[in-house]
């Protein structure tokens, strides 16, 4: 079912040549653009009527307003079932430990006597987040959103995840609960890209947000391209991904089962074996098949993701070279079941997250190990992080600089100004003082 990718033998390609023999689901945002496009504009120009007339095409929903009311929130975590809540609060408290760890303090650097430039970090104001419905109806996301949100500071948050028939046209209630949860009140029944121009534009129900984060489906994602620069996003989340990077000490039953959880998502997930170790690749697959006929969502998500061009066994001559495979595919989860997996772990350069041996399965990353599970997909590891308190936060430079520390640097200022052909920038400090080229 699942294909190979021999790479033994030869010395292994050089960077992208290397990541193009990997496989890699195909996600074209640019194509999905053009068709969310008019969408995001007609949002901007009627507002919610636009809203309500997109629930009722694309949700199957008539709302007579698109906020839900507070009422409704209560009520769905008092409907929570008690374990599934015990379970989210534990998720939670988790989360918190290792979200709350990562505030930034302010920072002052003496640059010269008299001279200082303070780092301070300030959180974005207003942040919209969104929980896709349908197939991915997924309260963990919103604890992965909502809680680096919250220890950054964010003052305002609001969530938006579209209405559901059943559900009388709210969205699906474990994510009404979650956000009762969480303290997060300010809810939309609102779905796919139109939940993104609602965020950005504003309607009269929703004030504009300044950053739009979470999880969504191909049109999330070309909303959130569209209006990058108008408001931060956390990323184009693509489809997920999983990749493993295991030798003949791993244990097969392990690999298939975290390789076909990732599956579970989504036909375009991806799920890449990397190994050394025949014997292992051999078990794995016949591991894969005893466990999909045992499991869920079988025909629908797991078998197309696993036989699909984006997931594959790739066999190496050795685990360097499996280091230097998973290196140039930067997996948004990668795990490492090898001999020597934490040292092997400390050398990967280009992951999403990174579970180390076989007691760190990414099913615990993605509920409750405390790390977050919004990370970057399609290769984007190698140049951005996963969602962090950092990600709701900008750095401000505060810079204060006595009469005497301008003085002293005044005429470097001049003479780079004068090199740029700006004069008047020069101009600027010097008419602070009666000033001469110093010497002259
Ligand atoms: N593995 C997904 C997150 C998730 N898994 C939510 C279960 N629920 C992307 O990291
Ligand atoms: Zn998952």
């Amino acid at each position: 079912m699942i294909s190979r990718i021999d790479l033994r033998g030869d010395a292994l390609p050089e960077g992208g040549a290397l990541r193009d023999l990997l496989p890699r689901a195909d996600f074209d945002v640019a194509a999905a653009l053009e068709k969310v496009r008019p969408i995001c504009e007609d949002v901007h120009h009627r507002g919610d009527a636009a809203l309500i007339e997109y629930g009722e095409k694309f949700d199957g929903v008539r709302l007579d307003q698109v906020r839900v009311p507070v009422a409704a929130l209560k009520r769905a975590l008092e409907e929570l079932d008690p374990a599934v809540r015990a379970a989210l609060e534990e998720s939670v408290r988790r989360a918190r430990i290792v979200h709350r760890a990562q505030r930034r303090s302010e920072h002052t650097t003496q640059v010269v006597p008299g001279g200082t430039v303070t780092e301070k970090w300030v959180p974005v104001d207003r942040v919209g987040l969104y929980a896709p419905g349908g197939r991915s109806v997924y309260p963990s996301s919103v604890i992965m959103n909502v809680v680096p949100a919250q220890e950054a500071g964010v003052a305002s948050l609001a969530l938006a995840s579209p209405g559901q028939k059943e559900f009388g046209g709210l969205p699906h209630p474990t994510i009404l609960a979650a956000c009762a949860l969480l303290g997060v009140d300010e809810v939309y029944a609102v779905g796919g890209a139109t939940a993104v121009a609602m965020f950005a534009y504003g309607t009269e129900s929703c004030a504009p947000a300044n950053m739009v984060t979470g999880p969504g489906n191909i049109w999330v994602a070309a909303a959130k391209r569209y209006f990058t620069g108008r408001i931060g996003i956390d990323a184009e989340a693509g489809p997920t991904e999983i990749a493993v990077l295991a030798d003949a000490t791993a244990d097969p039953v392990h690999v298939a089962a975290d390789l076909i959880s990732q599956a579970e998502h989504d036909p375009l997930a991806a799920a890449v074996l990397v190994t050394d170790s025949e014997e292992l690749a051999e078990a794995v697959e016949r591991e894969l098949e005893t466990q999909i006929a045992a499991t869920k969502h079988v025909e629908d998500r797991i078998v197309p993701a696993l036989s699909g061009g984006q997931s594959a066994i790739v066999l190496v001559s050795d685990i360097a070279d499996g280091l230097e495979v998973v290196n140039a595919y930067g997996a948004e989860h990668l795990e490492i079941q090898t001999a020597d997996a934490a040292a092997l772990a400390g050398r990967v350069r280009n992951a999403g997250a990174v579970f180390v041996g076989p007691w760190a399965p990414v099913s615990l990353g993605d509920y409750a190990a405390g790390s977050n599970h919004v990370l970057p997909t399609g290769g984007c590891a190698c140049h951005s992080s996963g969602l962090s308190v950092q990600s709701f936060l900008r750095g401000i430079h505060i810079v204060d600089y006595t009469r005497d520390a301008l003085a002293e640097v005044t005429h470097h200022v001049v003479t780079l100004a004068e090199a740029e052909d700006l004069p008047a920038h020069g101009a600027a400090l010097k008419a602070r003082f009666d000033w001469k080229v110093p010497g002259q």
